[in-house]
């Protein structure tokens, strides 16, 4: 001990002597040869901290996810439930309401939907619907997402008449919840086009920009004073492909590679000319915000490492939802590059004299960059891209064709819709690409959420909204990505489009076999009441999956 002593003395003095009259070359030696001692003997303590240091910086990431889930949301995020007119209403020719292509299309063609069912009482939500504004207000939402019924308001499409009982409705609507004081977030459009509309060739008859802006100007006018939040279109993707480039929605054009192009332009156009509308003549008294909601399916390279398919991925992902979002949301505007480049490629290979795909010329380039205020997300799963080549699905001529890769539904784990594979990760991956490609939007999540056949307990939708929402707060504190609200698909099992009853997405079971329709809460309902009143994702055991939860 005292060897010790005197050796940390005279290694005082020696610095001391350094500092007070510079070193002599043998002291300096010492000092020197004293440092590296104490190194080598202080080595098997440091060694392992400056692993955890440094391990602690590169992979703060990792570290944090692992240790420390987040669970709580940021202060002044909004919570709300989505649900959709054709979906819940029901009461489809009551009191001036006009056939739109959903009911053409479950009438005259009922076998194309799974469980032969329609939108003819649905939920019967125009009777029904202080008791779903009660459910809104028993979970405790901030806001509530339900669409205008085009056809209730204007039975022929057009102005020239305006149906007062489907004003009466949405006022009666509006009235109900402002008084449980729920946010109204409203949709002009989801999916359900008046058939007279139609009859004159729908989205694909540029005519519709001019009836769609005076539809707006109409609901603008009359419910403006308590609708801050507008969408203008729900999932364009869903209208053009589906409906006109496909059979897949009402009015199933199956047009593919040609009607999709159109509809996609007139869609566009009129977004944005309802935009301005309002934007012009309503926000300045009315002082709302306005967006659109872009869908996705967002792709990913089945192998990572493959150069190959995150090329790939990268075109698919501008195919879908680069599409609609790439002319409202960049800087340049218009149609991704990659998209004008395809199919302009692919409709020469076709012997065609002109692309199938128009683009925008520079005045409608300007006219439909920036206009939403928000980016209105509408997210529910991932697919894989597994490399080059027509996909076996693909028509043709066809968008998936213009693509030119192969897609797989192989990842994830699965829920009662076939396209819907639980990937949270993929959510994640998919926000920072938003964040990136589109300048740090504001971004709405406008919808999210997951299909089963309608058990009550229903852990398997509680632990995906509890994975999505949980990737959403990584991506939040982790990335910055700007997210300010999220809104969970839907209020109760409602008429999905083609699958009818078959596939249900609802907090509230809803049984459609008894005439008073009875809403009954499944465990989802506890779970987001918890949520919404802590604003943290509730930790529970009662939450999980039996064989999850932890043993003690
Ligand atoms: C949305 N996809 O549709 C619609 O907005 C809702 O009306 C619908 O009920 C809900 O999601 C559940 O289907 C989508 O293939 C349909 O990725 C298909 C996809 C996404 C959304």
């Amino acid at each position: 001990m005292e060897k010790v002593r005197l050796l940390v003395l005279e290694f005082a003095k020696d610095i001391h002597a350094l500092w007070r009259y510079g070193a002599p070359f043998p002291t300096f030696l010492k000092l020197i040869g004293t440092l590296v001692l104490c190194l080598i003997v202080m080595m098997p303590l440091l060694y392992p901290l400056c692993v955890l240091v440094f391990t602690y910086f590169t992979c703060e990431g990792l570290f944090l996810r692992g240790l420390a889930q987040y669970t709580k949301f940021p202060e002044g995020f909004t919570f709300g439930v989505a649900t959709a007119a054709h979906q819940i209403e029901g009461a489809w020719n009551v009191s001036g309401k006009s056939e739109n292509v959903w009911d053409r299309l479950s009438h005259t063609r009922p076998w194309m939907i799974a469980d032969g069912t329609n939108g003819d009482v649905a939920c019967d939500s125009y009777n029904r619907y202080q008791e779903d504004v009660d459910a809104l207000a028993h979970i405790g939402v901030d806001f509530y997402r339900f669409s205008l019924s085009w056809s209730r308001i204007l039975p022929t499409g057009r102005v020239d008449f305006v149906n007062p009982d489907g004003i009466r409705y949405y006022n009666a609507l509006l009235d109900a919840l402002a008084e449980k004081n729920i946010e109204p977030l409203v949709t002009l459009f989801h999916w359900d086009l008046p058939q007279t509309l139609q009859d004159l060739g729908g989205w694909a008859n540029p005519k519709m920009i001019d009836y769609f802006r005076d539809y707006s100007d109409l609901c603008f006018r009359e419910f403006g004073d308590r609708i801050k939040s507008w969408i203008t279109f729900n999932e364009p993707y869903e209208i053009c492909e589906d409906a006109y480039g496909d059979d897949k929605k009402a009015p199933a054009i199956d047009s593919h590679g040609v009607g999709n192009y159109l509809c996609s332009d007139t869609l566009l156009k009129a977004h944005a000319e309802s935009y301005h509308l309002y934007n012009e003549t309503y926000r300045p008294t009315q002082n709302g915000r306005i967006q659109i909601s872009i869908n996705s399916i967002w792709y990913e390279p089945a192998d990572p490492e493959n150069a190959e398919q995150v090329a790939l991925a990268e075109v698919a992902n501008q195919f879908k939802f680069g599409w609609f979002a790439h002319p409202i949301f960049t800087e340049a505007g218009g149609y991704p590059t990659v998209m004008v480049e395809n199919v302009a490629l692919q409709s020469k290979a076709e012997g065609l004299p002109k692309p199938r795909l128009e683009q925008f010329d520079d005045y409608w380039i300007k006219r439909i960059r920036g206009t939403s205020d928000f980016l209105g997300i509408n997210h529910y799963t991932t697919h894989l891209i597994t490399g080059a080549g027509v996909d076996p699905i693909a028509k043709s001529p066809s968008w998936l064709k213009d693509i030119g890769a192969v897609t797989s539904l192989k990842v994830g784990t699965d829920s009662a819709s076939e396209w819907l594979r639980v990937v949270p990760t993929g959510f994640a991956n998919f926000l920072r690409w938003c964040k990136s490609s589109y300048n740090d939007p504001p971004i709405y999540i406008t919808e999210n959420g997951f299909s089963d056949r309608g058990t009550l307990l229903d852990y398997g939708r509680i632990k995906y909204f509890n994975d999505y929402l949980s990737e959403i707060l990584n991506v939040i504190y982790d990335d910055g990505v700007n997210i300010l609200g999220y809104t969970i698909w839907t209020l109760m099992d409602n008429f999905e489009w083609r699958a009818g009853f078959s596939e249900r997405f609802g907090l509230y079971k809803v049984d459609i076999t008894d005439p008073s329709l009875p809403r009954t809460p499944k465990l989802s309902v506890e779970y987001w009441k918890q949520l919404c009143a802590t604003r943290e994702l509730p930790q529970e055991d009662r939450f999980k999956e039996p064989a999850e939860r932890r043993r003690v």
